[in-house]
This record gives structure tokens, sequence and C-alpha cells, in this order.
């Protein structure tokens, strides 16, 4: 019995809370994950260590150079250790100091991006979230929506004042119980930007009612809501309602409890057509390939986003604002040419007509970090997915570098400090938010130029989120040794277990402290200290939809982007792969030979369910080529680059990075080449004719890089049928 309680205290302490003063990721990382804790000066240590669950010492390095972080006021020391590569459970220790655990595993994010994405679901108005799926926090349906008023200010000759129409499901936007168009939009569009930029994160089921039906739940979630959307259109003249709502806040209650009638659609707006018609299109293009599921939503979907967009452009500059008897929330926005831009981009890339291109073109819309009430970067994003398939009529260079010159200013923010992207004026209502969008931005520049310093930026915002804050906690409810306990979320707070709904990013850090009058003191007025764990603290600890979003998007995007270690490369022998290359030559490479070499790979491909893309080239002439279906654009300029390596080195790509790795380097910073142009991943095998050496590149891209190699390698012996070694 005595053992048992020794070793209940010792799990306990294993998994328990260390020292805030250490601030890391207490979730944690994979593998390849860059990976840093930050360190107060006043520690007094110039050493780290990290250490085991054992307790055993397994990697210790220098701290760095003390940096001063502006929005905490602190003085601060970092400790790299992304050496760790080694999968188990972990705390960095300095002097005396222990830090929270956290974890190393290849499937380190899957638990967090599950309840990311599962949060949406716990809002969901008008169905009962029953204990299969919501477990502890199960709940009768709030909210039926099913007879809504048509408000005086959204009065139309087909609607008048008090007509009833149903509006039913749709998500609870944040801490209270009302519906906003525009929030709705930049959220379901960053789930279905996840969904459409990295299918393969999105391939297992969640725990919703949707579960095994054979669609993403990420689809399914979103659908809730775009089923919502499609009713806040007006059928007769394509204006968008800006949001259904009571006439005041309900109290904290739970949903079922709230008074549920009478519910009002409020006022037309520009940007609720505007973020309508950008979500829909999107929709649109991610659901087509669902249409034997769904016959004729996607094309209604487009059609509803080409009315909304008409409405826009007849009255573009309806700005939205609460009539007198409307006290919920406003979402008001007086800047309309990035809701212009928005929808313009997405109408441009589902319908490919060039007024939209010029409509885009014309907005000249800035590019920044992305919110509710600033979206022209969700259309420049849109943009770069499909840069390769765009028709002609807006700039593909152009759009790399405006996305690669706002990366490259968030990555210099992370330079010091905390070493996060974050900034004292970024630091307002909902910042977690803001750190996580400038991630998902970072992540865009990376997708295009394979930047390392992007990847690390963005980790380092998820990082942030997660316990590498000034406050320490992780900002995550359920996740970590110090989580956030007590959101301004109305079932969290209304429905008698302890825990709060599991999976909702608090709105973080806020030095407006706009409910200083309603809460106990601040403990800072710095910007990065204005946070408190309270549910009275709708300035710094609510939740919301649009916030979630980019969580989701951030946790799928490092699950995808980071490099995997598939294979120890420490254990790949170099010599073998010189053989690869002595085995597979040809006698003779002409069009003939490579169409068949590439029908070899799509026929191996197809076999594996490999989404992957495929190219066989001759000096710098693609003799064939092919994308898989589902497979990303991104694909393309994968295969440039390290096609680019093999024509450098004479050597497959994945030669190069073995070899790379195993003399110490980096490969993803070759010395003397730019890395945008260059790529040390494995996938592009050369062409070797005998007699004449390297002629050309068989190219796959797509999995990670081990896995890319040896498709090719596989496809070749099909192809060249190699005597045994
Ligand atoms: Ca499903
Ligand atoms: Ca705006």
């Amino acid at each position: 019995m005595k053992r048992t309680v020794l070793a209940t205290a010792l799990l306990t302490l294993a998994a328990g809370a260390g020292s805030a003063e250490i601030k890391v990721n207490a979730v944690g990382f994979l593998p390849q994950s860059h990976k840093l804790a930050v360190i107060p000066q006043t520690a007094g240590a110039n050493r780290f260590e990290v250490i085991d669950a054992d307790g055993k010492v397994v990697l210790d390095g220098a701290l760095g150079a003390p940096s001063r972080w502006a929005p905490s006021g602190e003085t601060v020391r970092v400790a790299d250790f992304s050496a760790l590569t080694q999968a188990g459970a972990y705390r960095v220790r300095v002097g005396g100091l222990l830090s929270d655990p956290f974890t190393v595993a290849q499937d380190g994010y899957r638990a967090l991006g599950d309840a990311a994405l599962k949060a949406f679901y716990f809002n969901r108005s008008a169905i009962d979230l029953t204990p299969q799926f919501a477990g502890a926090w199960a709940r009768p349906a709030g909210h039926p929506d099913d007879k809504v008023l048509v408000h005086a200010s959204a009065a139309s000759k087909a609607r008048p004042q008090g007509t009833v129409i149903a509006s039913p499901k749709g998500w609870y936007d944040a801490g209270d119980y009302n519906k906003y168009v525009v929030n709705s939009g930049i959220a379901t569009y960053t789930l279905l930007a996840a969904l459409e930029h990295f299918p393969d994160v999105f391939k297992r089921d969640i725990g919703i009612p949707e579960s095994g039906n054979g669609v993403p739940d990420i689809l399914d979630e979103a659908l809730w809501n775009l089923d919502w959307l499609l009713t806040m259109q007006d059928p007769a003249d394509g204006g968008v309602y800006h949001k259904l709502t009571n006439l005041r806040f309900d109290g904290i209650v739970m949903p079922h409890a709230a008074s549920t009638t009478p519910r009002y659609v409020v006022a037309k707006s520009t940007a609720a057509a505007l973020d309508f018609a950008a979500t829909m299109a999107t929709a649109s293009r991610v659901l087509a390939p669902y249409d034997a599921k769904w016959p004729g939503l996607s094309q209604r979907m487009l059609a509803a986003a080409q009315a909304a967009w008409r409405w826009a452009e007849a009255h573009p500059n309806v700005v939205f604002k609460n009539p007198k008897d409307v006290v919920t929330g406003e979402y008001g926005d007086a800047q309309l040419a990035d809701e212009f831009a928005w929808a313009a981009a997405e109408l441009f890339i589902a319908t490919g007509q060039d007024r939209y291109a010029q409509a885009f073109m014309r907005r000249d819309a800035a590019l920044s970090t992305p919110a509710w009430s600033d979206v022209a970067a969700l259309g420049w994003m849109s943009l770069a997915h499909h840069r390769d398939r765009l028709k002609p009529g807006i700039d593909r260079a152009l759009i790399e570098r405006r996305i690669d010159a706002l990366a490259s200013q968030l990555a210099k923010n992370a330079n010091g400090g905390y070493r996060v992207p974050l900034a004292s004026k970024d630091i307002f209502w909902g910042s977690n938010a803001v750190i996580l969008n400038q991630g998902m931005m970072l992540l865009q520049a990376y997708r295009i130029n394979g930047t390392p310093a992007y990847l690390q930026a963005a980790q380092s915002s998820l990082d942030y989120v997660l316990g590498r804050n000034a406050t320490g906690y992780t900002f995550v409810t359920g996740f970590g040794a110090r989580p956030v306990m007590h959101p301004h979320h109305r079932p969290s707070m209304a429905d008698g277990v302890a825990a709060p709904v599991p999976g909702w990013l608090a709105g973080g850090p806020n030095p407006g402290q706009q409910d200083a009058k309603d809460c106990p003191p601040y403990p800072s007025k710095l910007p990065a200290l204005s946070y408190l764990d309270h549910a009275c603290s709708y300035a710094a600890n609510e939740v919301a939809i649009n916030w979630n979003a980019p969580l989701v998007y951030v946790t799928a995007a490092l699950s995808a982007l980071t490099p995997h270690a598939m294979t120890d490369t420490a254990t790949v022998s170099l010599a073998a792969l010189l053989r690869e290359e002595q085995q597979l030559q040809f006698d003779r490479f002409d069009d003939a030979t490579a169409r068949a070499v590439g029908a070899q790979l799509v026929a191996r491909a197809e076999r594996e369910h490999k989404t992957v893309t495929i190219q066989v080239s001759r000096g710098d002439t693609v003799l064939f080529k092919q994308a898989m279906p589902g497979a990303s654009p991104d694909h393309a300029d994968w295969i440039r680059r390290k096609n680019n390596l093999v024509e450098r080195t004479g050597h497959s790509s994945f030669y190069t990075h073995n070899e790379v790795r195993q003399g110490g380097g980096d490969h993803d910073a070759l010395p003397g080449l730019d890395m945008r142009d260059y790529a040390a991943h494995g996938g592009a095998f050369p062409v070797i004719v005998r007699g004449q050496g390297v002629v050309g590149t068989v190219t796959v891209s797509g999995l990670p890089g081990p896995d890319d190699h040896a498709l090719v390698v596989a496809a070749l012996k099909d192809y060249l049928k190699p005597a045994a070694p």
C-alpha cells in the first residue's frame, strides 16, 4: 500500500507544474521542431539542462545572451534545445529551477489539434451535445433559431419588420450566445484553409456526430456554420444580415436556459456581404469534390457568393452600427477595401473571371496580419495557395513578394526577448489570436520559399500560447500543467463542471483592461502581463471562434510542415545511397523513357495512395508532370528547389540531406546557397545516362523527404529492373 502511495506521489510530481519562472511550451514539440525556453536573467545561471522523466540529464547547453523584451519589461535568456529529438517527456532545468513538463513526440500535436477543432462543436447552437461526444460537457440544445424576427433595421419590401425566418445551426460566436456573420466568415475560412492546405492532417475523426461519414470532420464542422450562414442572405437581393442576436446579451446561464426568443436578424452591411461572399466562394471550392454527397451545394454556394458580391458593389459603404435597441457585439468596421479584396480574390479563384482579378488589384489591399476587421491577407493567402493554376491577371511574383515581406518583418521581431513575432503594438484585445495569425502568415511564406526562420518563428507563435509567454499560462483550456481554468465562456461558467470546456484559446493579455471595473486588479499594466485567469475578464479571458481558428490552422500546419524524422539520418548509409545512383542508371533517356518512368511513378503512387506531385525532366525541360488528386500546389516549388540541388551536386537530394546532417550541418541552411532556390530534402534523383553523366531528374514531392526518395527509387527499380546487388 505504501509503495502505491509513493508511486502515485512520484507520478504526480512527474506530471505536475514546475517553476513558473521558466517559460516553455508545456504541451510539447515534434521531434524536428525548433525548441526554445525562456529564462529570466535574474535566475543568474549561465547554462541549462534538459532532464527526462527519470531525472537523467539528456542535453545541456549555454543560455543565450540576455535580451530585453519590451512587452513584459523583462530581460531574458533563451535555452535552445532543438537538438533534443528523441521522443519522451522532459523538463528544462536552470540552476535550481525546473520547468513544467513537456513532451517530444511525432504525433505531439494530435490531441491539441483535435481539441482546438472540437471546441467549435462545443459551441454549436441548436443541437443537443450528447455524452457520447461531449463527455462531461454534455448539454441540451440551445437557441434553435427556427423562428427569428426581421429587425426593423433589416426590413425590406419582401421581408418587412417582424417577418419570421428560420436561421438555425451555426456556432455561438464566443463567450456569448449570438451569431455574427463578419466573425463567422474569417473563422470558417481559416478552418477551410487548414483543410485545403493540409488535407492529410484531417484524415482522422475527432468524435463529433458526423465522425465516420467519410467527410473530414473539419469540413463537417465548418458546414454546421456554413448552413447557418446561407440563411443569413436575403434571397430577394443577395444582401446579408450583419448578425443574429438578442437585443441584449444573455445572462450567465446554459444555452437552453437562456432566452431563446425573440432573436433578430439585424441590418445588412457591406462587410457582412463581402465576408459572406469570400467564405462561400472558398467553401464552394473545398466542397466541390463532395458533390455526390451534397448534390448542388457547391454550386449553390458559389451563386450565393456572387449574389452577395453584386449587392456589395451596389452598396459599397454600408457600415454597420448597432440600432438603438440592440446592444450586442457590433463588429463594426469602416475600412472595407480589405473585405472587397478578399472577396474578389476568392471569386477570382472560383470563377477565373478577370473582373474579379481587376477588382482585387484595384483595391491594392495592404497585406497585414489578418483579423476580423482586416481580411485582405486571407485573399493573398488563397491566391498564394492557388498561384500555380491562376489565370493571368494577378502577378504571381507580387503575391510571393508581399507575403515574404510580411513574414520577414515578423521573423525579425522574433530575434530578441521571448523570440516571438509579437511586438507591444500587437498586444490588444485577442492578442493570442494575433500571434497565431502572425504564425499563419509566417507559414504562408514558408510554404512559398522554405525559409527556415519562418517555420521557427511560426513554431514560436504556438509555443507562446502554450506557455512560453510572460504569464507562464498555457492559454488553451485542458492543456499544460498551468492551464487557463476560468475563461469568460457562458457554458464553462454555468455548467457546474470544474474544468472549463476543453480546447478553447483564451483571448490573452490586453493592456486595454476594458473590464477592470468588473474584475479584481490586473497584476500589471505592461502589455504582456495584462492578463487575468478570471471568468469576469471578457477583455483578456474570453474565447471566440475567430481566435480558435488560427490555433487549428497553425497546429495543423506545423504538424504537416515540420520536417519529419521518419528515418534516423544517423543510420542512413551514404555508401548505400551512392550505390543506388550507380545501380539506377539509364542506357538512353528520351521523351518516351521519361513518360514511361513517370507512368511507373504514378502507378506506384496510386497503389500506395500517396498524394504526391511527380516530375521527370531533362535539363530544364519538363518531360512528364502529374499531380495526384489533392496534391498541394506547393509541391511544384519543392520540386524546383530539390532539382536545383541535384543539378548542383550530381547526387540525389536525399544523399545531400544525409551527408549534411551526418556532418553536423543544417540541411535547411547550406553555406553559399540561397535556400529559396535549393532544398536538401529527399525526393529528387539524378537521371544518369551511362557514358554521359547526369542529364535530368526524377522527382517526387508531397511526403516526408525519406518517403519521397523511397518512392522514386522504388519506381526506378520497377522500370530499370537492375540486377540484385
Ligand atoms: Ca466526418
Ligand atoms: Ca476591414
